[in-house]
């Protein structure tokens, strides 16, 4: 098997050598695939994993906006439509200069096989810009935004493909983009999910990647006998993800510790509260500032500069930055200082060394693409409520996403659990019930 598997590896490799983002992504799927597919005639032998790993298109395109100086800026934008087998191409924008093709092919991939999860009927997609939302007025953000959209426009639509929010971007950026969109096509249409309240968004969308990935945990939890009241949470990022993982964990009765953005970590021994994370959220969303501002309010807080937060002592920790942002050494750190459970709120947020240490000590540990899927799942439920043209309650809508992470955590159990041991192998079951739906419909439909 690991013939196989290094075979195909190498391939994708020799195709793919400068991306070590999407080859990780690859990776960690085809370990647990391939043996899957090689027991299973019905997939054997026509190359299906081969055909995921190409995306059915890959568009970059110039994106020019001038600043708030006069100067011509010249960004580069880029949309992958990874896959279309069982719906239209849906995921997020992310706006980040750290932004490339292996960035977004990985996470192109990886939203693949996460909205197959979801039960719902979205293909997979992901796209954004190297542009730096960092230190830009709202007027230039604006203007980005605009130019980005005068591009992209054609080539997506509500039964095309349906961009998000990611990284950088939010409810601003969104709001840019479909007003743009709007005027260029002349339509009304649910062509970008993450939209206000007032003009199509659903309820809960914002919270849902936060809100499903403590679900998710919190299902993994149930198997052990356990839950998050008293447990001790550090969680990383600061942006929308965080944000309300924090803000789920800490109504679930949770001591949440630690948050933290690209310079540093702020660690509240006295537990980050419903008043604090409102002042996080003022900071991050309203001020758009640094974590490390905190300390100007709470000042018994520390700051740690330039570190991550896996070094503070917990129960849980909860991913919630970016990708790679847990390695190996910090992952052996966790279980030192008695972690037991481990979910994802970012893509990709441990390193293959990281994943590997937490397969080994059999702790729970979710990969964000089961664990994160509540985030893409509450878009697909936006997407409804704009077909329906009707808008679902709160409560609907948050009963819906609960749903749908404990159908996910069951479908991990159905193809993960250990016969022997019952061990959960969370990123063997996500990466075989994500491709199994997927490799379905491309064989049904032949080869296109
Ligand atoms: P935001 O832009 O709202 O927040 C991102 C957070 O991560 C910020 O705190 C940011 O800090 C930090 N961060 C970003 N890049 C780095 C870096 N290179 N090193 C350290 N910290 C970094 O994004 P989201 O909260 O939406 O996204 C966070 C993660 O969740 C991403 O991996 C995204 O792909 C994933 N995700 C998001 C979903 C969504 O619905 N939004 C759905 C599913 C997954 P700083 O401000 O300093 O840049
Ligand atoms: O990574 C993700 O799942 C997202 N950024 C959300 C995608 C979406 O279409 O809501």
């Amino acid at each position: 098997m690991k013939k196989i598997i290094n075979e195909f590896l190498n391939l994708v490799k020799e195709r793919n050598g400068d991306e070590p983002e999407f080859l990780q992504a690859v990776e960690e799927v085809a370990e647990t695939v391939l043996p899957y597919i090689v027991e299973h005639d019905i997939y054997y032998g026509k190359n299906i994993l081969l055909r995921m790993v190409e995306p059915e298109r890959a568009i970059t395109f110039r994106v020019c906006w001038v600043d708030d100086s006069g100067e011509i800026q010249v960004n580069r934008g880029y949309r992958i439509q990874m896959n279309s087998a069982i719906g239209p191409y849906k995921g997020g924008l992310r706006f980040h200069p750290t932004v490339n093709m292996s960035i977004l092919k990985f996470l192109a991939f990886e939203q693949v096989f996460k909205n197959s999860l979801t039960t719902l009927p979205m293909g997979g997609g992901k796209g954004g810009s190297d542009f730096d939302p960092k230190g830009k007025s709202d007027g230039e953000i604006m203007r980005f935004c605009h130019a980005f959209m005068s591009e992209l426009f054609r080539h997506i639509g509500p039964n095309t493909d349906v961009p998000a929010g990611d990284i950088g971007v939010g409810a601003r950026e969104i709001g840019f983009l479909f007003g743009m969109y709007k005027k260029l096509k002349n339509e009304f249409t649910g062509v970008l999910t993450g939209k206000g309240l007032s003009w199509g968004g659903s309820l809960i969308r914002p919270e849902a990647t936060g809100y499903g990935t403590v679900y998710f945990a919190q299902k993994m939890l149930e198997t052990k006998g356990q839950d998050f009241k008293g447990k001790q949470v550090v969680v990383s990022g600061s942006g929308n993800v965080a944000q309300f993982a924090v803000e789920k964990s800490i109504q679930l009765g949770a001591k949440v510790l630690t948050m933290s953005d690209s310079s540093g970590y702020i660690y509240d021994s006295e537990g980050i509260n419903n008043e604090k994370l409102a002042h996080i959220m003022y900071i991050k969303n309203v001020k758009r500032g640094r974590i490390s501002d905190y300390l100007e309010t709470y000042k018994k807080a520390k700051f740690v500069k330039d570190k991550t937060p896996w070094e503070v002592a917990c129960d849980i920790a909860l991913p919630c930055a970016t990708q790679n942002e847990l390695n190996e050494s910090d992952a052996k750190t966790l279980l030192n200082n008695g972690c037991l459970c481990v979910a994802e709120g970012a893509n990709m947020p441990s390193t293959l060394g990281a994943v590997r240490v937490f397969q080994k000590a059999k702790i729970l540990y979710a990969p964000g693409k089961a664990s994160n899927a509540g985030g893409v799942a509450t878009s697909g439920l936006e997407m409804t409520q704009n077909s329906l043209r009707f808008n679902w309650t709160r409560e609907e809508v948050d009963l819906k996403l609960k749903e749908i992470m404990s159908n996910i955590h069951d479908s991990c159990i159905k193809y993960g659990k250990n016969e022997d041991d019952d061990y959960v192998d969370y990123v063997k079951g996500a990466n075989i019930a994500g491709f199994v739906k997927v490799a379905d419909a491309m064989l049904a439909q032949g080869i296109v």
